[in-house]
């Protein structure tokens, strides 16, 4: 366990931003080395959309099924050991099932749905949620409002999942809308725990910048008040020499002008790294990166691999300490 020595409150809170599969990795690492209910996941929701007349939270339940160790273990979305009648059935009906729901999965979005639509909060549908899977962690959704992201790609703007599922990220893309976020407010407990002087630290986990981080920290006051923290602030590089880990961090770096490597990583968050992760094969990179550098294996395969890099985070994070000041 990477505990600490516990102060007078118990535990020092760690707050992680996740969304997606890599970021849901470390977030299940963090949450095995830390003391139970110490870790608060927040997670994006710029991916959610209305589908089949329900509310989809991808994110939140890839994060949700991960820290319950109840995921699809090949695909990293949505359950394990599922069953597939409801979209045989759909499929008989003529209906649209490019958007696999399984059996046991349809049930959270059921439920989310009915309760959505009798007023209650999305991240109080998450928390009961989590609780019911038996998950210590918190999992906050980043906001409560609407906020949705728009991919801009060379033959137009797409919704999120047409783009991600049903295009299968093949169209270039250009840039990113965050529908709905510069009218919405960053859930208030993350505002909370940043102004916290027990905050141990804030992990950016090694998800997708654009698609999985940004939508998060372009909801107003968000990025100001992590630039201001005391925390220190580390992120974990989705890039591990010119290539993404999962998915099409790499492909959308590229189409977007940027070099792939961990130097665009660097840059993107400037402002607002404490240290950044990245994995031995980057090592030699380490010497041009503006913020303090930890290498280290970054690869998760296994179980040990998400505990061990959950680790070296919380022991960076730990040496920087209550950081004066940011490299700006
Ligand atoms: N991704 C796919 O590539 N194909 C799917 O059919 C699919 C279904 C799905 C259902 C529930 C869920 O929570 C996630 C699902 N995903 C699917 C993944 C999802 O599109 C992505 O995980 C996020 O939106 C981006 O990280």
């Amino acid at each position: 366990m990477s505990g600490q020595p516990q102060t007078g409150g118990g535990p020092r809170p760690v707050l992680a931003l996740s969304g997606g599969i890599g970021g849901s990795k470390l977030a299940l690492g963090l949450a095995r080395v830390l003391s139970p209910g110490a870790l608060t996941v927040v997670a994006n929701t710029g991916d959610d959309f209305e589908h089949l007349g329900l509310h989809i939270s991808p994110d939140i339940d890839t994060v949700t099924y991960t820290l319950a160790g109840v995921q699809n273990p090949e695909t990293g979305w949505g359950r394990a050991d599922e069953t597939w009648s409801f979209m045989t059935a759909l499929h008989e009906l003529g209906a649209e099932t490019w958007f696999q729901l399984g059996d046991r999965d349809l049930a959270v979005h059921v439920e989310r749905t009915r309760r959505l639509r009798a007023g209650v909060p999305l991240s109080e549908i998450t928390a009961d949620i989590g609780r019911s899977f038996g998950i210590a962690s918190r999992i906050l959704p980043m906001t409560d409002r609407r906020v949705r992201t728009r991919v801009i790609t060379q033959d137009g703007p797409l919704d999120f999942q047409r783009y991600f599922v049903e295009q299968r990220c093949a169209p270039a893309v250009t840039g990113f809308v965050f529908d709905g976020a510069p009218e919405a407010k960053p859930h208030p407990d993350i505002l909370a725990m940043l102004c916290n002087p027990e905050l141990r630290a804030v992990v950016i986990c090694p998800s997708n910048p654009y698609i999985s981080v940004d939508p998060i920290l372009a909801l107003p006051g968000l990025w100001d008040a992590l630039a201001a923290c005391n925390a220190p602030v580390i992120a974990v590089s989705p890039i591990i020499g010119h290539e993404a880990v999962k998915g099409p961090t790499a492909k959308m770096m590229a189409e977007l002008g940027y070099t792939v490597d961990v130097l665009t990583v660097a840059q993107h968050y400037r402002g607002l790294l404490d240290g950044l992760v990245i994995d031995t094969v980057d090592a030699a990179m380490a010497g041009r990166l503006h913020v303090p550098v930890v290498v280290c294996p970054t690869l998760m395969r296994s179980l040990s691999d998400r505990e061990e890099l959950a680790t070296a985070v919380l022991g960076f994070a730990d040496r920087l300490g209550r950081c004066a000041r940011r490299t700006g």
